[in-house]
């Protein structure tokens, strides 16, 4: 039986109810519980946790003998999406399996320089060494993200396909149903979470300079160095102990952040300009047309982060931004929040998207023009909740 976690469901002047759900490994269910508790003295709860670890008994049974493993990231890789399957890869590896990391397509070239990066493959780009490496696979770890369609079509065409178990470790909301699976949306990044893993594996002693530099990035982007909510005690506990394990922070900060072409920096500036202002709304948005990209040398990656100025403006609350993109004939959207304002469930409610309360990503059939009136046109409906967010 996996672990419980409770949620607080009523409460009256004299007792709460407690609902705990879990998985039930045997029959794959979810069995649900509910518990009511006299009290007598208040408490106030400060967290509740949507944890879920199903299977992880058998998963260590399963790996007790030597594996092949393939470990696949999301689609446009980020820090924490490359971090999360090099460092898991150099555990599996000091483990005794022969371990293999396939991401669906280029990611940026800031994340080059992490240990491992020059032996990953590309689905797209080495298509027949990416489908041997699944086929020949014992299982299949899915690390950074909930649902396979986050890894593109023809990838998630193949691992539909897939005849054995997969295993996911991520900490995204609404997770697929998968075999093995680790799960937790109010850890801050899936960096530590494959730490956490490597901690109930009682292997913290294996992880090395390289483990712990994987990890440190995928914790460091992830959490706008250690800025996000999201970011606890613990984090900055699993943090200092990867500095003590090898993880050098400053080499590490330099090279994610302070490798910017020129070009980027203009790009930057292009977006800058293009910021529109909703102050009623406390909202902001950028945009970037395909023509800006390609006047500014666009390279992958330069647009990541971009959507943060927005959010840094005193008093905004709800920042997006939407990049045109005509290879995919579409408007990527980016979402930050501030404070109670989901744009998880904004991007799930309007922009195919999703991902976490405070960020999350969506996309646009239609011109920059169509999302622009689009997007307006949906803020006098949260007028009270995006008023209500934040409070500094
Ligand atoms: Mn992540």
């Amino acid at each position: 039986m996996a672990k419980i976690h409770l949620l607080l469901l009523k409460t009256s002047e004299q007792s709460l109810v407690i609902r705990g759900f879990m998985f039930n490994d045997s029959k794959n269910q979810l069995v649900i519980k509910e518990n009511k508790i006299n009290f007598t003295k208040y408490y106030k709860i400060v967290s509740s946790r949507t944890m879920i670890l199903k299977g992880f008994d058998e998963l260590n049974t399963f790996l007790s003998k030597s594996r092949n493993i393939v470990i696949v990231g999301h689609r446009n890789p980020d820090g924490d999406a490359m971090g999360s399957t090099l460092g898991l890869k150099h555990y599996f590896s000091k483990k005794g399996h022969s371990t293999t990391v396939v991401v669906p397509n280029e990611y940026p070239d800031f994340l080059h320089w992490l240990p491992g990066s020059e032996s990953t493959y590309r689905f797209d780009w080495q298509n027949t060494q990416s489908q041997k490496a699944i086929k020949n696979s014992d299982i299949i770890f899915l690390l950074d993200f909930n649902a396979l369609h986050r890894v593109g079509h023809d990838m998630q065409k193949t691992l539909e396909n897939y005849s054995n178990e997969f295993a996911m470790i991520d900490h995204h909301q609404q997770p697929d149903n998968v075999k093995y699976m680790y799960s937790d949306v109010e850890i801050c990044s899936t960096c530590q979470m494959v730490y956490q893993f490597i901690e109930m594996n009682n292997d913290l002693d294996l992880i090395d300079e390289d483990i712990a530099t994987c990890l440190y990035t995928g914790i460091m982007t992830d959490t706008g160095s250690f800025r996000f909510r999201s970011t606890t005690s613990k984090t900055h506990r699993i943090i200092a102990d990867l500095i003590d394990r090898g993880a050098q922070n400053d080499k590490i900060h330099n090279n994610v952040y302070d490798a910017n072409s020129y070009g980027r920096l203009l790009l930057l500036g292009q977006a800058l300009s293009n910021l529109q202002i909703f102050p009623e709304y406390k909202t902001a948005f950028i945009t970037l047309t395909e023509a800006e990209k390609k006047k500014f040398d666009f390279q992958k990656g330069d647009t990541e982060g971009v959507v943060n100025y927005a959010l840094s403006l005193k008093e905004i609350v709800f920042a997006a931004i939407f990049i045109e993109d005509v290879e995919q004939n579409i408007i990527k959207i980016s979402f930050r929040s501030k404070g109670k304002f989901s744009v998880n469930q904004f991007a799930r409610n309007h922009f195919n998207g999703g991902g976490h309360d405070n960020a999350a990503g969506g996309r646009f059939e239609g011109s920059i023009e169509e999302i622009i009136e689009t997007f307006k046109a949906l803020l006098p409906k949260y007028k009270n909740e995006l008023n209500s967010s934040y409070e500094a």
